[in-house]
């Protein structure tokens, strides 16, 4: 018996199997880190990162000195505890990397900058910058921010080393 619709219902199961395969590669890379990487310099190398909800932002601290990761209104200055964190330094390359996680699922855009190098300075009313601490080492203000979207396309915009755990030749006290 000939049956018209058969080879369109294998179509449709192939093309249910393909989205099926495309949500799992979604998943993958929803669950892969996003890192954020610090040295000597004092500044965080990948300033600007755009994540999925949930997926984890590590922050990986090449540097003998530490860092923190304090959140922050831009508009009020009002502290924003979800990213709070801090890294310890470590005495050099070939040594343990201490890292931070954080994961957040609202989508928004997430301000942090590093308290022991940098300052937040009132611009206009209660609205705040981020700037070169005096006295610390480095030349910016040390701050990024996290944009969390669930627009696949602001991902794929990171920086090349975002994907990478440790940066070779970054390390640098
Ligand atoms: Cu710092």
């Amino acid at each position: 018996m000939h049956r018209p619709f058969a080879g369109l219902r294998l179509a449709g199961v192939i093309a249910a199997l393909c989205l099926l395969a495309g949500c799992a590669q979604a998943r993958a890379i929803a669950n892969a880190p996003v890192y954020v990487h610090m040295n000597g310099s004092n500044d965080f190398l990948e300033p600007i990162v755009a994540v999925r909800p949930g997926e984890p932002v590590v922050f990986v601290n090449q540097d003998t000195g530490m860092h923190t990761i304090v959140g922050y209104d831009p508009l009020t200055g009002a502290p924003d505890a979800a990213i709070d964190g801090m890294v310890a330094g470590t005495p050099g390359a070939g040594h343990h990397l201490p890292t931070y996680t954080v994961r957040l699922t609202k989508p928004g855009v997430y301000a942090y900058y590093c308290s022991v190098h940098a300052v937040l300075l009132k611009t206009f009313d209660h609205a705040v910058q981020p700037a070169h601490k005096p006295g610390a080492d480095g030349l910016g203000s040390m701050a990024g921010y996290i944009i969390v979207t669930t627009d696949p396309a602001l991902p794929k915009s990171n920086p090349p080393t975002s994907r990478e755990r440790i940066v070779p030749g970054y390390f640098g006290g």
